[in-house]
This record gives C-alpha cells, structure tokens and sequence, in this order.
C-alpha cells in the first residue's frame, strides 16, 4: 500500500460519503483533492490535515515554502514575446534557445560554421531569454500554486495564475505550443530535438501546480484551466507526433527518459488515457537498458558529472513511475530481466546520498550531496527500507527541504546547460 494509513482512512471515509445517496455532494473532500499526475493528490490532502494537526516536521517545511514563494511574489510574468528578436524561421511567440557552448568561426567572414567549445558559454545566447525566463516560470508557478494550497493566502494564487495565462494563454503573449526552436546552433540549424529537454525536466511540475489551482484557487477561472488543456493537447500531439518529438523519445540515454515521462504525464492530464498507458509501459524498456543488476545507471557512470547525471535520470524514472501508477502501471514494483529495480538504483546512491563525497568513486566535477536527497526521499515513501534507515543522514537542498508538501522528486542540484 502506497498511501499511508492516515491517507488511506481519508480515503476510505471520502469512499463511503461518495457511496451513500446525496452525501456525495456535500463531502467536502473528493472536489478537493489535487487532481495531479505526478504527486499523488491524496499525499497532498493528507499533508494538509498534518498541517493542521500540527505536524511539526510539514511545520518547518511549510516555513521554507512561504519563504520561497515570497521570493517569487515580486518578480515575473515572463513571457516569450520578451526578447529581441525572433529566432531564423520561427515568429516572437516561439520558445527559442541557443547552444552555449557553440562559437563563431573566426576563420570565416560570417561566422559560419559554428564551432564547439565545450563547457565555454557563448554570451550571444543571451540574445534568446526563454531559457532563463522559463525555468522561473516553471520554479514559481509550482511553488506559488502550493503556498497556495497550504495557506489559503489568495496573493500565491493570483501571482501563479498571473504567470501561468501570461506565459500560455494571453494571445499577445502566448508561447507557441512546440519546442522547434530549442538550443539552435546558427549557421546549422533553426532548432534541435534534444532541446526538448528544457521543458521536460521540469514542465511536470506546472502541470501538478495547474491541477492544484483547479481545485478552486482565487485568481485562476475554469475557463483558464479549459484553455490550459487545450494549450497541452496541441503541445503534446507535437510531442508525441512531430519529428522532433519522435527523435527525443527514442533517445536511449536520460533524454528519453524525461520525454517519455513528459508525454505520460500529459498525455494523462489531457485525458489521452491510451497514449498514457502505453508510455507507462514504455518505462519499463528504460529500466531494462539503463539500470544494471547491481542498479548502477552505466551510461550516467561514464560521465564527468556522474553523480549529478546518476540522479538526473533517477528523478525521472521516479516521476515516471508516479505518473504510471495513475494509469495501473507499477515501476516500482516492476523488476527487469535481470533484476533490474528502481529501488536498486536509488540504493546504488544512498552510500554517497547519505555519507558524501568520499563514498562516490566514480568521475564528479562538483559533487553536490543533496543532488539525491529528493530521490531517497521518494524511495522512503514507497517503502524502501535502506531509504528509510538513511533519511536524517540526508542533506537538505538551499532554501530547505519542502518534499514532504510536494512529495515526488525533482532535480534539487543546478541543471546541466545543454551542450
Ligand atoms: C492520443 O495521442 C495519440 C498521439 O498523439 C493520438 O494519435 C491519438 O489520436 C490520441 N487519442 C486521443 C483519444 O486523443
Ligand atoms: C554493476 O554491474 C555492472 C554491469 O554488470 C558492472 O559493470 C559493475 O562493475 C557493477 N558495479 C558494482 C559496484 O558492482
Ligand atoms: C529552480 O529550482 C531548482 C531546484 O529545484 C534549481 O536548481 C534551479 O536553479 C531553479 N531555477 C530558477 C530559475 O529559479
Ligand atoms: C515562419 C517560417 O518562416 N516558416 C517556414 C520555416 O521553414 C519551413 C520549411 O523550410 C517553411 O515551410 C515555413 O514556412
């Protein structure tokens, strides 16, 4: 059983309150619960009343959310119609960004062909602010929409909604519902599929905060979340069917695992139940191909960052399994051919997760301890029992562990530029 016994007496007695005649309608609770599809919406329910019962724990926590989602009140709405140009064939409303580590060749009048200069940032890609825009509009819009949640403080609301119809819904200002123009090399070409990866590491969490603000939050109408469907069913049939869409999904390395997660996780909040479905079971040939036996990710092992890229791909395959669970698929129950399980390969960390640096012995530019905190998190929530022996040995992320009110994993150290 998932869910815990709090939870799961809620939910038995929202069960029967749903079963008698007429008492459906007034219980309060079936309405409000999150209709999320990588949290479980009834962790978020349940979290609530601790919160109210006085947990002390989701207490300290709930500070440090409040105390982030302050630091997002003053800032944005972004939008793609910011920036100063458009990108070569595209219009203003297209999401663009640039290759960093891509050059001018100074051998040749116009600067073509580019060159590589890996781990050296072109400052020109500056020109293109989506990326750098979005990934605040990503972080705020989930932690407002929770501060929301928690506190009923209706500013968090309205600043999240503000943002979410500034970014999707405003026609002057809307983002076209595709990624065509993502880390383009000039000179080469307008756009490149492995620029879906800006969105897909983190646009899942939008897609929680939304389903979080249709549970009746002041500020975001029925209509916007009508129009905020709409928007993701166009963006997920490019997903699913452009070329670019089909390229990302068949990536074999962590590029494929958080496109197909994205396009589970759409494809379920959009309602395509069959499309969900079969990318839940999509997930078990990423399990079978990218975590070993002894649950080591050898691809992430060969990296300079492997620590860093061994969680990476973790955080999605966890996602990815919180999401398949909603359609009937259970990833962590699920064991590979050759013994190959998701709580193998959070174990795998948990040595350096819990004990540090000198516990890794593999390549690590910047080892960062807390890159596996929210990944041991989730494998302690699902019962794993070398997780749950390790989590006060767990070092918290800057700005404070909030995973108890947001409890799926996320990527918690600095994400990696693109090359
Ligand atoms: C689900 O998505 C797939 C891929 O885009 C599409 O072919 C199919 O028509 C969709 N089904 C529904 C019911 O929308
Ligand atoms: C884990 O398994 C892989 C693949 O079999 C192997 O190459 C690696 O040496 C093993 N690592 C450990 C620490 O056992
Ligand atoms: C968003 O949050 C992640 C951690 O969850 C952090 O690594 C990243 O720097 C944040 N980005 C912005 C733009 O705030
Ligand atoms: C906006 C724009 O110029 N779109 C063009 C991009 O390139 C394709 C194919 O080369 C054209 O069909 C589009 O019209």
């Amino acid at each position: 059983m998932h869910f815990s016994s709090l939870s799961f007496a809620l939910l038995s007695a929202a069960g029967v309150a749903n079963a008698l005649p007429g008492l459906g309608d007034v219980w309060p609770w079936p309405s409000l619960i999150p209709d999320t599809v990588v949290i479980d919406g009834w962790r978020l329910v349940e979290a609530k009343l601790r919160l109210t019962l006085g947990d002390g724990a989701l207490r300290s926590e709930l500070k440090h959310l409040t105390a982030q989602a302050d630091s997002w009140l003053d800032q944005g709405p972004w939008t793609v119609t910011a920036k100063t140009k458009a990108p070569p064939n595209g219009t203003i409303h297209d999401y663009s960004s640039q290759a960093p580590y891509w050059w001018p060749n100074p051998n040749s009048a116009d600067g073509c062909p580019y060159i590589q200069k890996d781990g050296v940032r072109n400052p020109e890609v500056d020109q293109y602010q989506d990326r750098v825009s979005v990934g605040k509009m990503f972080n705020s819009t989930y932690v407002l929409s929770l501060a929301w949640y928690y506190t009923g403080n209706p500013k968090y609301s309205k600043h999240a909604s503000d943002i979410l119809r500034t970014w999707f819904l405003d026609s002057k200002t809307a983002m076209s519902p595709n990624l065509n123009h993502a880390q383009i090399i000039p000179c080469a070409n307008t756009g490149r599929s492995i620029g879906i990866i800006d969105f897909s590491q983190e646009y899942t969490n939008v897609i929680d905060a939304v389903a979080i603000l249709n549970t009746g939050a002041p500020g975001w109408s029925k209509a916007d979340g009508k129009a905020f469907v709409s928007w993701n069913k166009q963006f997920l049939t490019w997903l699913a069917d452009s070329p670019f869409g089909v390229e990302e999904a068949a990536a074999q390395n962590n590029h494929g695992t958080f496109a197909n997660m994205q396009i589970a996780a759409l494809a379920l909040f959009t309602g395509n139940i069959t499309l969900a479905k079969q990318r839940a079971e999509l997930a078990k040939s990423f399990i079978n191909s990218q975590i070993t036996a002894n649950g080591s990710q050898p691809q992430e092992l060969a990296r300079t960052r492997s620590f860093h890229y061994s969680n990476f791909d973790l955080t999605a395959h966890l996602r990815y399994a919180l999401i398949a669970r909603k359609v009937g698929v259970d990833l962590f129950k699920y064991t590979g051919p050759q013994g190959q399980t998701l709580f193998k390969a959070v174990e795998f960390l948990i040595p350096a997760a819990a004990g540090g640096a000198d516990k890794w012995t593999y390549p690590e530019l910047g080892f960062t301890q807390y890159a596996a905190t929210d990944n041991v998190r989730a494998a302690a929530q699902e019962g794993d029992k070398a997780a749950l022996k390790v989590l006060t040995k767990l070092v918290a992320p800057p700005g404070g562990d909030i995973f108890g009110l947001r409890p799926a994993p996320e990527q918690l150290d600095s994400i990696a530029t693109v090359g």
